[in-house]
């Protein structure tokens, strides 16, 4: 699936990808350099659907390319069209820019239905959302019009990054692979609750932190802060009084991973555990039974063949 985001330059299309896609925070990407040409970049978004991301960067040298001889490849075939402008710029340069992409993505895509309109930093006090809005949309015949979906958005507040996965989620739905994908790995969850004493296990996906699938259906959730689990001063401890029993048995030390993170609450335990590079499942106990945390342990454990099942469910959604 192609997504192709354009807009003037400094708008924030590339702070809206890593943020949504790649799961950094606004802060970690607030000082990016200005994007040089268009970046590609493959994502597995929540672990179904696969987008290859087109990022232009906006300034005039490289527009000039997009419209002349790169036109074709930029243009063609594109699924998921976004334009991106700053909710703070109101001047002559903003409407032709606009009206070039429009007419350019449905002539090359007529069948397209929709180009998705973010008017972004709306949490700036000058920003004129309503003021670039009417400019955008001044005299727009009507057959195109209702074929633009306006947002105001802010990158920075995360509505930016809401809008972005509904209409990715809306996709999903709409794409029979990707909903056979996802019937797949409910299945498997629901196995594992059955074999772990009803408990709960949610699968978020790991580059965009977002939740895949749950026994529990749909909800919301934060998007997962990490991709890997990070070694803390905890973990570097405990390797430190490993390795040292190991010496004073005479036995060898293999490398300790931190692959699994097991929490109590006064009623629950609650377990995460990495499932290999793509994903991250998270199981929550009905009861405290030390029977319990046994067989969730044990049906998560690499060589159970539901959890084998599950690791190749998602490889398989990776290919
Ligand atoms: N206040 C505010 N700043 C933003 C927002 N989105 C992006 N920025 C900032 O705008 C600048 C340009 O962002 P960037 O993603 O590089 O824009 P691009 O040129 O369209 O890729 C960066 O300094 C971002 O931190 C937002 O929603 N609010
Ligand atoms: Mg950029």
């Amino acid at each position: 699936m192609k997504l192709l985001i354009f807009g003037p330059a400094n708008s924030g299309k590339t702070s809206l990808l890593k943020t949504a896609m790649e799961n950094h925070t606004f802060i970690a990407v607030e000082n990016l350099l200005p994007t040089r040409g268009i970046i590609r970049e493959t994502y597995l978004f929540r672990g179904l659907l696969e987008i290859s991301a087109w990022d232009a960067g906006g300034q005039q040298r490289y527009q000039d390319r997009y419209y002349g001889s790169q036109e074709e490849n930029v243009f063609s075939s594109v699924d998921l069209p976004i334009y991106m402008v700053d909710a703070l710029t109101v001047d002559d340069t903003v409407r032709p820019a606009f009206d070039k992409f429009v007419n350019k993505v449905f002539e090359k895509n007529p069948h397209l239905s929709t180009i998705y309109v973010f008017i972004n930093k709306i949490d700036l006090p000058d920003s004129k959302e309503e003021k670039v809005h009417e400019l955008l949309t001044k005299d727009l015949p009507p057959e195109i019009h209702k074929k633009l979906s306006f947002t105001p958005v802010s990158v920075k507040q995360g509505s930016a990054q809401q809008r972005l996965v509904s209409i990715c989620d809306q996709l999903i739905e709409k794409r029979i692979e990707n909903m056979g994908k996802l019937n797949k790995l409910r299945s498997i969850v629901e196995e594992l609750k059955g074999s772990a004493n009803g408990a709960d296990f949610i699968l978020f996906n790991k580059r965009d932190g977002l939740m895949i699938t749950s026994t529990l259906g749909k909800f919301t959730t934060q998007s997962l802060q990490f991709i890997t689990f990070q070694i803390s001063a905890l973990e570097s401890n405990v390797h430190e009084i490993y390795a040292r029993t190991m010496e004073l048995r005479n036995s060898k030390v293999s490398p300790l991973s931190l692959n699994t993170i097991v929490m109590e609450s006064s009623t629950n335990f609650v377990i995460a555990k990495e499932v290999e590079e793509h994903g991250t499942i998270v199981a929550v106990s009905r009861d405290k039974k030390l029977e319990t945390i046994q067989k969730i342990v044990e049906v998560l454990s690499d060589t159970n063949p539901i959890f084998e099942k599950l690791v190749n469910a998602l490889e398989f959604a990776a290919v």
